[in-house]
């Protein structure tokens, strides 16, 4: 059997692919491990799990490595703690990301987790369905009432006013939500488990780890891939040989698979993250025309376990940028209700912050102070031009040069350079430079061939004392004026609500009662999500060496994890499905014999040809037996 580290080299191979196929081997790898949910028996009569023959669990679990199954979809970044294992094989991950961290970790913790964060959220576990049956006096026969069990707790994002930084994830990065409560007897439905909420500024991004900025998804990808942002696994040995009904719809994809992130911009903004796994159906849910006693349950679905990578990018309007010591920090002070930390040594900002404007009386602009840019800062100079990014969500920027600097002009080109090292859309960005330090004598004079260098190119000048608020009035005139601009050239382009936002910066004004029933859609749109089933949505794949076929799809999967394989009707039930859904016909066609290993999600099955032939209770029951003594 090929190992997982064997494995891992032969998809480093494929440099393309490297992040994702690496966590994709190391998952595979694991979920091989996992503990087989309903032992050795129950399908044995047509299907019989493959684990009982060393020749078979290795078939089914090199089959599992090249394609693994629900982890695979469903938590990208679940083993990427492993991110800095080597496989050998070449590739320029490592090589690439390793000094980048190393740099990372000479930073100071408040400065480092500022921005990013990385956190382990996981959905509840549904509730498991129950077999009961009405017992009562006079009542003969009462028929079934097995309760439902309830579906497992969601897991939400939420813009929250007041956090200005991912800081908080630094002591808490496990999000758990709860499982839901088993189904009762009498028809008792369990208690949905109780969701979780992740708290996170106004301006975040979330991406599933390992997904890297810029991860779309790829039309026409596999889904199941995270995204699809592969359209391959890589393998020569594993081949896809049908797929049935697999029409890449989008219906069925959370906002977060369809665009590879999430994005909170408004107050209160609300995202679901994972979906809570469905409760198990009792037995009274099975009850039909045809079966009147149903004897099976489902278990609940399992909840998801998933990596996220969280960015943030401070929303505001205008952005301050300039030297160490310029008075970046003063002007927000003068200008806002902001109280940032000012003193008379570079870097005293280390952390971008935030501050509100009232002072036009009829609209509030929000203004952003980014720590001090020094001449080399794309090479990590200072303290780089990491925190430029929170400038590009604004719509202006305000540069700040320092009077009293030796060379402001110097200072004015050597910022100018960063921002367009930074990126284009940054230098392209309008701009008003305020000379401040006025107050101090000679100034003026000494900045006079500034002055005229921005007079002369036409840029917009205010000359200030941040400290003695002088000139603050009309730099904040200019700036409002520059906005309006701004937004009109906007509207013109985009329509009247470009991106979101309106005139006072904050987006359209909701009140509670719309964010209440916003939420309320949300939920049951989520709800929904989590009963809906296709199970002729399917992909097949063969490995020829081992005989082994596996079979993708999502109903698939989360049946033969929920189905509680205690019971006969479950058993019958499955091979109901098989032949409904189009499995039994595509497996035929395709040439599977007597023997064959098939694997479903954690599950493997040997082919039998029986399967044609309907089993009674009893020699199920034989089977059944004959198995649990062989164990
Ligand atoms: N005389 C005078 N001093 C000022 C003025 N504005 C700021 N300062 C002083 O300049 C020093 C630096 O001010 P900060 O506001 O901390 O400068 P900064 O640009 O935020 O600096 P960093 O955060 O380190 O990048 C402080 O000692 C301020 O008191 C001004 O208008 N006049
Ligand atoms: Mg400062």
């Amino acid at each position: 059997m090929m190992s997982a580290l064997e494995l891992a080299a032969k998809v480093k191979a494929s440099a393309k692919v490297l992040a994702l196929n690496q966590s994709r081997c190391l998952r595979s790898s694991v979920s091989v491990t996992r503990p087989h949910p309903c032992g050795n028996l129950v399908h044995g009569l047509f299907f019989r799990t493959a684990a009982t023959t060393t020749r078979r669990r290795d078939a089914a679990g090199s089959a599992l490595k090249a394609l693994s199954s629900r982890d695979e979809r469903r938590g990208q970044g679940k083993y990427d703690e492993y991110e800095d294992w080597d496989f050998g094989g070449g590739g320029g991950f490592e090589a690439e990301e390793a000094p980048r961290a190393r740099e990372r970790r000479s930073v100071p913790a408040e400065v480092r987790c500022f921005d990013t964060a990385k956190i382990c959220a996981q959905s509840g576990k549904g509730g498991d369905g129950q077999v009961s049956f009405r017992r009562e006096k006079y009542v003969p026969r009462g028929g079934p009432d097995g309760g439902n069990g309830g579906r497992g707790g969601h897991v939400w994002v939420v813009a929250a006013k007041g956090l200005n930084s991912l800081s908080s994830f630094r002591n808490k990065i496990h999000f758990r939500a709860k499982k839901g409560a088993p189904g009762q007897g009498r028809n008792c439905a369990g208690a949905a488990g109780e969701d979780v909420e992740i708290q996170v500024p106004i301006g975040t991004i979330i991406r599933k780890a390992g997904m890297g900025p810029g991860f779309s998804r790829i039309e026409g990808g596999d889904e199941h891939e995270g995204g699809g942002a592969t359209g391959g696994f890589g393998y020569s040995d594993v081949s896809e040989v049908e797929t049935v009904s697999f029409d890449n719809s989008e219906a069925n994809l959370s906002e977060l698979d369809q665009l590879g992130s999430l994005e909170l911009l408004r107050e209160g903004e609300r995202k679901l993250l994972l979906h809570g796994g469905r409760g198990g159906r009792g037995n009274a849910s099975f009850r039909s025309s045809t079966n009147k006693t149903p004897r099976l349950s489902e278990s609940g679905e399992e909840g998801i376990e998933e990596w996220f990578e969280l960015e943030l990018k401070l929303v505001a309007d205008v952005g301050i940028v300039g030297a160490p010591n310029a008075g970046k920090s003063t002007l927000l002070a003068s200008l806002s209700n902001a109280k940032p930390k000012i003193a008379n040594y570079p870097f005293t900002t280390l952390v971008p912050n935030l501050g509100v404007c009232d002072k036009l009386g009829y609209k509030s602009i929000v203004f952003a102070d980014v720590p001090g840019l020094l001449e080399g800062a794309h090479t990590g100079v200072g303290l780089g031009q990491e925190f430029l990014r929170h400038c590009e969500r604004c719509n202006v920027l305000v540069q700040v040069i320092d009077g009293d600097s030796p060379d402001p002009l110097g200072d004015f080109h050597a910022i100018r350079t960063e921002l367009d090292l930074f990126s284009e859309s940054l230098a392209a960005k309008d701009f008003i430079v305020a000379i401040n330090k006025i107050d101090i004598p000679g100034v003026l004079d000494r900045t006079r061939d500034l002055q005229e260098y921005l007079t002369e190119n036409g840029i917009e000048l205010h000359t200030i004392s941040a400290a003695a608020r002088q000139g603050i009035d009309p730099l904040l005139k200019s700036v409002d004026s520059v906005l309006l601009r701004f937004t009109k050239e906007q509207e013109q382009e985009f329509g009247s609500t470009y991106g979101g936002f309106v005139e006072d910066g904050f987006g359209p004004p909701e009140d509670e009662l719309d964010r209440a029933s916003e939420y309320k859609k949300l939920k049951r749109e989520a709800d929904k999500a989590t009963t809906r089933r296709d199970f002729s949505d399917f992909t097949l794949h063969f490995e020829g060496a081992t005989r082994t076929w596996l079979v993708k799809g999502r109903a698939f999967e989360s049946y033969v994890q929920m189905t509680d394989w205690q019971y006969y009707q479950a058993w019958q039930r499955f091979r109901k499905i098989i032949k409904v859904s189009g499995l039994y016909n595509a497996l035929k066609r395709q040439g599977i014999k007597h023997g064959d290993t098939v694997c479903i999600g954690a599950q493997t099955f040997e082919w039998n040809n029986k399967m044609d032939h309907d089993l009674s209770y009893g020699e199920w029951k034989d089977y059944m037996d004959a198995e649990t003594k062989k164990e």
